[in-house]
């Protein structure tokens, strides 16, 4: 094996403690493919990260922070080209197409497959292929899965390491023959003989590829994120929502919190918001003052993977390891716990550079410096800021950290039996119609909120930001089948608890985000999202609603006025209801958007679903 394959291909030289000949053999085959100037065989150490680190310092793609105000940390700034997913340019490619359903881009797996192959002929050139072996979840839980990503991008690497359990321990649990998911990566960017590399090498064309029969991920061009990072959306939500239909659990875009009352009482509850809608400032809340002994803490910010345990309730881990969160707007104000976890030991990307060798982002501080360095590498002054609207940091900036930074994470976060989950939430951006917290009544009505949600866009997607669309689960972008069929066993999942000596776990629906005439957020948000989550509490505590009260109205139960506690929050009835209301004119026009994306889904919708809805619009004429 160690011999040199051909001319032009460098030796595999797997390391003695890798056992598993189908991987080196897989190595081999795609370092063929891609022809790297040489193959590097990630063991995960610190030593390896430093060294990594320091190499893409000198070759100008990291900037190293001033250790003394941010020590070990590094300023990544990528092509303005390559800033955030590419939604157009991702793919599943299932043998059918209505496997795939009308909600993803699809291709025939064969003419991709001959597409891929054309780019990834020599796509490596001049460049290190970086093997990196991961665990998402902790190693050898019953909930975790192994990949391996092959990439020509050391940011990758390093990315990896902080993102996922990376390493050697990998190898143990792969064993000789254990399962994983293959993820073949390149910035699409070979260098000649002699050539001089750029900063942040990528490619104008995209391809993001899920394969989900054979369960791999080919991504060509970017070196951004979840178009990159391929541990993340890929193969943590794309790949594993199938792996999850036909084992029979979830993969969902989902943080995992804990919350404890004052009296020791602590449920986990998981909540699904699409991407850049808060959900790494939800899962580090912290309660406000007058919420005395309460106690939130973090078992994961973006990912869940339930599975069904042994006593029926549903357990999940978070697959990642750290987190990859959005920089801009974040504050010891709005996020305490974050500012705290991003501290050191983090790489930043995208945001700006201040003049004593520190970051800073739009929102870290109410004034901006005199002087910046903004993420494309420009002056900026809050002169210039306002004549050209140019942002010192990137909207859809980042900040990779690792969990165990995080002050608040929960000690069970890397438990291999995962934490049972007492309640779902799911909550979009709309700044009207949808009301603060609405409880649904059972499962299937649960279903038909999550499924029928709403969001408006953000930067986090490359596209028109601000527009409402029909974000089912918040998993639209992620869903690696037919949507219809992702509904169908989320009921098939209900069922199965309910025929359990289990209890379902509640369902919520939440908006924070609800404007008023002025367009000004009328819900505090952050910590005094804690209120609505005590709600939630009481009313798992009380299904009943003998102490925690509610109305039912068209969609489900919402709180009165006076089921929340307000102690320390200045919030009138008024307010209250200008976020609660229910605008029948609105929803009827709500009610159509469903209709609409019922009619695009018709394939294979569940029944179920129609029959809700049917018996929504009923109530809404009359
Ligand atoms: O770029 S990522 O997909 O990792 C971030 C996100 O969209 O949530
Ligand atoms: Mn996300």
């Amino acid at each position: 094996m160690n011999q040199p394959l051909m001319a032009g291909i460098p030796a595999v030289n797997a390391p003695a403690y890798v056992k598993h000949q189908k991987l080196i053999n897989w190595v081999a085959e795609i370092a063929a493919l891609t022809k790297p100037a040489r193959i590097y065989w990630c063991d995960g150490s610190q030593e390896e990260y430093d060294r990594l680190c320091a190499e893409m310092v000198a070759a100008g793609t990291m900037k190293k922070l001033n250790d003394a105000k941010r020590p070990n940390s590094y300023l990544a700034c990528s092509d303005p080209s390559d800033v955030a997913r590419v939604e157009d340019r991702t793919f599943i490619c299932s043998q059918n197409k209505e496997d795939a359903g009308p909600t993803n881009n699809w291709t025939d797996p064969a003419e991709m497959r001959q597409t891929l192959n054309g780019l990834f002929d020599g796509c490596m050139a001049g460049r290190t292929l970086y093997v990196v072996p991961f665990s998402m979840g902790p190693l050898g839980s019953p909930i975790a899965h192994i990949g391996v990503e092959l990439s020509d991008s050391p940011y990758v690497a390093v990315n990896m390491r902080i993102m996922t359990r990376m390493g050697k321990a990998v190898y143990d649990v792969l064993g000789s023959d254990g399962e994983f998911v293959p993820c073949v990566h390149t910035v699409g960017a070979p260098l000649a003989a002699g050539q001089k590399d750029v900063a942040w090498p990528c490619n104008a064309t995209k391809y993001i590829v899920h394969y989900p029969e054979t369960r791999e991920i080919w991504s060509y061009g970017s070196g951004y994120g979840g178009n990159a990072l391929l541990g993340k959306k890929c193969f943590a939500l794309r790949i594993a929502s199938t792996m999850g239909r036909a084992q029979g659990w979830l993969a969902e875009h989902m943080l995992i919190l804990g919350v404890e009352s004052p009296e020791g009482k602590k449920h986990y509850v998981a909540a699904a918001f699409p991407s850049a809608c808060g959900k790494t400032n939800f899962a580090m809340l912290i309660p406000p003052k007058a919420f005395g002994g309460w106690k939130v803490t973090t078992i994961g910010d973006d990912i869940a993977w339930i599975k069904p345990g042994a006593d029926g309730r549903l357990y999940a881990i978070n697959p990642e390891a750290g987190y990859f969160g959005v920089a801009p707007g974040t504050n010891e104000k709005s996020n305490y716990n974050c500012m705290a976890s991003v501290a050191a030991n983090t790489i930043f990307t995208n945001v700006a550079l201040t003049d004593d060798g520190d970051v800073w982002w739009e929102g870290m501080t109410k004034e901006a410096p005199a002087h910046l360095i903004d993420w494309q590498g420009k002056d900026w002054t809050p002169e210039i800021g306002k004549e050209t609207g140019r942002k010192a940091a990137h909207p859809n900036a980042r900040f990779t950290v690792a969990a165990t930074q995080n002050p608040v994470i929960d000690p069970a976060w890397d438990d291999p039996a995962g934490v049972p989950i007492s309640a779902f939430i799911f909550g979009g951006r709309r700044s009207t119609t949808v009301p603060l917290v609405t409880e649904a009544r059972n499962w299937v009505e649960g279903v038909y909120m999550a499924a029928t949600m709403g969001s408006e866009t953000t930067a986090a997607a490359v596209g028109q930001q601000g527009v409402v669309r029909r974000d089912p689960f918040a998993m639209l972008p992620f869903a690696g089948y037919n949507m219809s069929e992702y509904f169908q066993h989320w009921l098939d999942i209900g069922k199965k608890i309910a025929a359990s000596p289990a209890e379902l776990p509640k369902i919520y629906c939440v908006n924070w985000f609800r404007t008023d005439a002025d367009g000004k957020f009328v819900w505090p948000g952050f910590g005094d999202n804690m209120r609505v989550l005590k709600w939630m509490l009481d009313r798992i505590e009380d299904p009943q609603g003998v102490k925690t009260g509610g109305v039912e109205h068209l969609f489900g139960v919402t709180p009165r006025f006076d089921d929340l506690q307000w102690e320390g929050l200045d919030f009138s009835a008024e307010q209250f209801a200008t976020i609660t209301s229910i605008d029948k004119a609105a929803w009827v026009k709500e009610l159509e958007l469903h209709a609409e994306l019922f009619d695009k889904l018709k394939h294979k919708l569940p029944a179920e679903l129609q029959g809700v809805k049917d018996k929504l619009e009923k109530k809404l004429a009359a």
